[in-house]
């Protein structure tokens, strides 16, 4: 849209953007980067990535990861390790480190996250007995968090999506997404991926079967 770029010109070569148009920004919070109970390898290394999108764009979501102590997800709650896998009621969990409690700094967004123009955070895994990696649809895969609601009622139609991890809640909020019929830009090189038993590839190659399209900084600015 021409009134964003006057507004925003430091994307000079993004791709058209529209009203319908928002960034999505996946858990860039302090527990998955270095130092953090989950971190994500270089995970601190998207910030000043999703700041320079964020600041070219308009609509500006982010997702936050909120558990309570004792959360299904944890591998504490179940006396196991980190990283075994269990059933659980709606499927298979990844059991992890404790991480993203609610209300302490490691569910706190990175400090230099820097997009005061957000207008929505959804948090999400908030409920004792089941996980969300997407921000559309908990792990049950029926408890809608809400988000694709917001979206609905805002007028956004396509989502460019980057953050943590991307193997994990960024993925999943892709196809998520592209289920709901929204158009979906993941910004590759804005993630990154935790990459447990090739979970990285698996998520790229089911998000290009979904009809997301993959695109990196060096597509979106000149
Ligand atoms: C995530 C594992 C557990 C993520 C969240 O943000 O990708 N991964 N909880
Ligand atoms: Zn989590």
């Amino acid at each position: 849209m021409k009134g964003l770029r006057i507004e925003f010109d430091d994307i000079s070569a993004m791709t058209t953007l529209l009203p319908s148009d928002a960034l999505l920004v996946i858990d860039v919070q302090n527990d998955f980067c270095t130092g953090g109970a989950l971190a994500v390898p270089g995970g601190e290394e998207v910030v000043p990535l999703v700041n320079r999108i964020a600041a070219g764009m308009a609509n500006v979501v982010l997702t936050q990861d909120w558990h309570p102590r004792g959360h299904i997800s944890f591998a504490s709650t179940h006396g196991r390790m980190a990283f075994e896998t269990m059933e659980v009621p709606y499927g298979l969990q990844v059991l992890w480190p404790d991480h993203c409690i609610g209300g302490t700094t490691g569910a706190d967004f990175h400090r230099d996250l820097d997009m005061p123009h957000a207008q929505a955070i959804i948090r999400k895994g908030y409920r004792s007995d089941i996980d969300s990696y997407s921000g559309l649809v908990e792990a049950d895969r029926r408890t809608p968090t809400g988000l694709a609601g917001y979206f609905e009622e805002r007028g956004i139609r396509r989502i460019f999506v980057a953050g943590l991890a991307l193997d994990f809640c960024v993925a999943w909020t892709a196809l998520d997404a592209r289920a709901r019929g929204l158009e979906v830009v993941l910004v590759e090189d804005a993630c990154r991926a935790i990459d447990l038993h090739g979970s990285r590839a698996a998520a790229l190659s089911d998000m290009d079967a979904a009809g997301v399209v993959r695109s990196s900084m060096g597509d979106l600015f000149a």
